[in-house]
């Protein structure tokens, strides 16, 4: 049957070209949703459960489309109707069921385990309400429910059902299940938990809600706290929620095959992703022993069973819970985790730093991870060198087998054949379509270096990704780009880590140059996207400094034609896609040794952006594969930066740059100059200026000249249009090494050893 016809029947023969596009995007939806239940689901002996806190799934019609091999064709049929895929994509509404970086590789490696046909099912939350939609008001963000549930969506409720035991009584988990497919493969699944008893009604004002009764909170809502936050007790109550759950059904699914318990290891790997799972391994142990399996037996198994991967160096984001949430929470797990440290100091009586529950009754969960777990990763080289060398440093001592790197990937189906079509036809025309399966293959392009006519084609596809750009922004958001101008883009969480203030110490300067007559070749774009978490003060302080400073240069007929700063509404994987191919730079800023991997600078580097970036998590290795001739890389190394904060408080001091260098002055000045305060509110503007004039925790100062610097050298470069094609040509064909298919081949390899 055509696909014409399969969905003019789902239309109740309605034809095609009469139906709307909600009507077409549920007959499409429902069509894929039989193909995927007709594709084979992927078999083996020796599974893998990717358990994580987060999945940042994004819209999926067009990716199952993809995988499934049907895209050209639903493109094809439905433009004969006069129809458009990417408007039909618009009625799908984006889960947002993860925070950022984290959630977003969980989604890109279940992607590719099923591209490469490995058993592997995800297993999560089914959170009601995904991360917060952001709104902003006099130059500020506020946070909105984001609720994306419906009878239509990709979740599907089955009959799976697990009690979980709480000091309140038991709650039922409820198991949805979100079909993955492979490309050109057969399907995994993404099972996500759930309670019949979550009440959407107790959430009061925006994201208020009763946090007492778990009963009815538990899966509300996904912690919009990005790492640095303290999570409270709720947050032990997910994590508990999820982790019995997704242990009762590893448990089932072994027994189902007729194995026995304490064969787990044998046939189940569980990659624990990040420390969020972590209570996994004193449930599994729970589990164990209440089937009659000895504690010592239980150990073993389930430390064969559990690899950890870390996803941060920030010492304030590893979870540490106070041993009295533990008991108020979840006591059935506290003997095992007491008896978990007691052997722990038993062994390493001299050791403190290894104790999984230190003197202050903190457990430290990434502790009991890597003890009691057989592989720990990093993932990007100079992150996992930091964790041996310096963070993890006493464990690496003792455990170095455990020890590995995994650097990141992302999945090229929707972050180049889905987002970029036009490239990613190009590049099949130029090198065939072998790098679909083989990344690497990209490579092939490098023939084509010093072809004017495929550098020309280059140029061409990025200026129309940068019309589409405006043209999406333009009716997003009513705001008008100038496609000629170079487009600069740091789209992330907020953190000052990241260092979006040092970015807004740029427009500052740029402002200040062309008041003052310098006039840059070409007018240029700057474009933000970010979410801060609701509670992290300073984090908004620097939304509030960029979106006032974009009012100010709108304003201001001397500096408008020549710059101009957009910082987009409700930063998302949707707008993530229509931002990456149509960027000419890319800004990955971040404080030496503070950026774990990174995996939006793969994504721009694939799409043919050049980085702008310090050497740090994946830039580096960004840097080895295309060479210092392209990429911008400036600041200070991890090194150096690693030293300044081990010599301690006073060794990097604002008062070397404030108010003691004038350039800087002037910059930090600006930040409370009555133009600024005028337009933003005194209150926000004054802190951040304190702060960054007095601690710059994230040391802005210390890089800010070079950065400065660096910028304009690269849009001199720019002017060059030849070379820089040829700049986006390399980026473009390197990036095969940051295909996520490569990062779960290794996973693979070296940890999972699934067959
Ligand atoms: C912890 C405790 C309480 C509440 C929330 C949290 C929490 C939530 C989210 C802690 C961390 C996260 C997310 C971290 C994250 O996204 N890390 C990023 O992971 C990417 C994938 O490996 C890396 O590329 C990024 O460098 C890293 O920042």
């Amino acid at each position: 049957m055509s696909i014409q016809i399969e969905l003019e029947n789902k239309l109740g023969s309605k034809p095609l070209y009469q139906a709307g596009n909600e009507e077409i995007y549920h007959a499409l939806t429902a069509m894929v949703q039989e193909r995927l239940a007709a594709t084979p689901r992927i078999q083996g002996d020796r599974k893998l459960y990717y358990v994580s806190a987060e999945f940042l799934m994004g819209k999926l019609l067009s990716n199952n489309l993809i995988n499934l091999g049907m895209y050209d064709e639903v493109r094809k049929t439905l433009a004969a109707a006069g129809k458009n895929l990417s408007d039909i994509e618009e009625i799908e509404p984006e889960p947002a069921l993860g925070n950022g970086g984290l959630g977003r590789l969980a989604a890109c490696y279940l992607d590719s385990a099923a591209t490469l046909g490995l058993p592997a099912d995800g297993v999560g939350l089914l959170y009601h309400f995904g991360l917060f939609r952001q709104e902003f008001w006099d130059h500020k963000q506020w946070e909105k429910p984001e609720y994306w549930l419906s009878p239509t969506c990709w979740a599907k409720k089955t009959d799976t059902r697990f009690w979980v035991p709480f000091p309140q009584g038991e709650l039922q988990a409820v198991m949805y299940d979100i079909q993955v497919a492979g490309y050109e493969n057969g399907v995994n699944c993404l099972h996500l938990f759930d309670m019949e008893t979550a009440d959407e009604s107790i959430v009061t004002r925006d994201i208020d809600f009763d946090k007492h009764d778990i009963s009815r909170n538990l899966t509300l809502f996904l912690y919009p706290d990005d790492s640095d936050r303290a999570g409270r007790l709720l947050r032990v109550y997910q994590q508990y929620f999820m982790v019995s759950a997704s242990a009762q059904l590893i448990i089932k699914e072994l027994s189902q095959k007729g194995y026995a318990l304490r064969d787990l290891h044998k046939h189940a790997v569980i990659q624990i992703n990040d420390t969020h799972p972590s209570m996994i391994i004193p449930e599994l142990i729970r589990l164990m022993q209440k089937d009659g399996i000895h504690m010592d037996e239980a150990i073993s198994i389930v430390s064969q069973t559990c690899a950890y991967t870390n996803h941060t160096i920030l010492a304030e984001a590893l979870e540490k819970w106070p041993m009295d949430y533990l008991e108020e929470a979840v006591p059935g797990l506290v003997p095992i985790i007491r008896e978990l440290d007691r052997r722990v100091r038993e062994k390493f009586p001299q050791n403190e730093k290894l104790w999984i529950i230190d003197q202050g009754g903190l457990v430290h969960m990434a502790n009991m991870d890597i003890h009691y777990g057989f592989s720990v990763n990093g993932v990007a080289a100079l992150h996992t060198d930091i964790l041996r060398e310096a963070e993890l440093k006493h464990f690496a001592e003792v455990y170095p087998e455990k020890f590995n790197n995994k650097t990141n990937g992302v999945t090229f189906r929707r972050w180049l054949m889905h987002c970029n079509p036009q490239l990613s036809d190009f590049l099949t025309e130029k090198i065939g379509a072998g790098w679909k399966k083989d990344a690497n293959g990209l490579e092939k392009l490098l023939e084509f270096q010093d072809d004017q006519e495929v550098l020309g084609k280059l140029l061409e596809i990025k200026q129309a990704n940068k019309r589409e750009l405006c043209r999406v922004m333009k009716e997003k958001s009513g705001v008008e780009l100038d496609p000629d101008s170079v487009f600069d883009i740091q789209i992330k969480r907020l953190h000052e880590y990241k260092r979006q203030q040092m970015n807004a110490l740029y427009i500052i300067w740029k402002y200040k140059q062309i008041k003052a007559g310098h006039r840059p070749k070409r007018p240029i774009t700057l474009l933000f996207g970010a979410k801060a978490a609701p509670a992290y003060i300073i984090a908004k302080d620097i939304i509030h400094l960029i979106l006032t400073l974009q009012e100010l240069i709108a304003k201001d007929p001397d500096v408008s034609p020549w710059l101009k700063v957009v910082m987009v509404e409700n930063y998302n994987v949707t707008w993530a896609e229509k931002l990456i191919p149509a960027c000419d730079i890319s800004e990955q800023i971040s404080l030496a040794s503070k950026e774990a991997s990174g995996t939006g600078n793969m994504k721009f580097m694939l799409n043919g952006a050049v980085t702008l970036g310090t050497m740090d998590g994946a830039n580096v290795e960004i840097c080895d594969l295309v060479g210092k001739e392209n990429i911008c890389i400036f600041g200070k190394g991890s090194e150096e930066v690693i030293k300044l904060y081990e010599e301690g408080p006073g060794r990097y001091t604002t008062k070397d740059y404030y108010p003691k260098d004038k350039e800087i002055a002037e910059l930090l000045d600006f930040i409370i100059s009555p133009a600024v305060m005028r337009l933003g509110d005194p209150e926000n503007l004054g802190r951040l200026y304190k702060d960054m004039s007095r601690k710059d925790w994230f040391m802005a100062l210390l890089d800010v000249k070079e950065y400065i610097a660096a910028k304009e050298k690269l849009l001199e470069q720019y002017e060059d249009r030849d070379a820089w094609a040829k700049m986006m040509l390399i980026n473009i064909a390197k990036a095969g090494f940051f295909s996520s298919d490569r990062s779960i081949a290794q996973y693979n390899e070296d940890i999972w050893h699934l067959k």
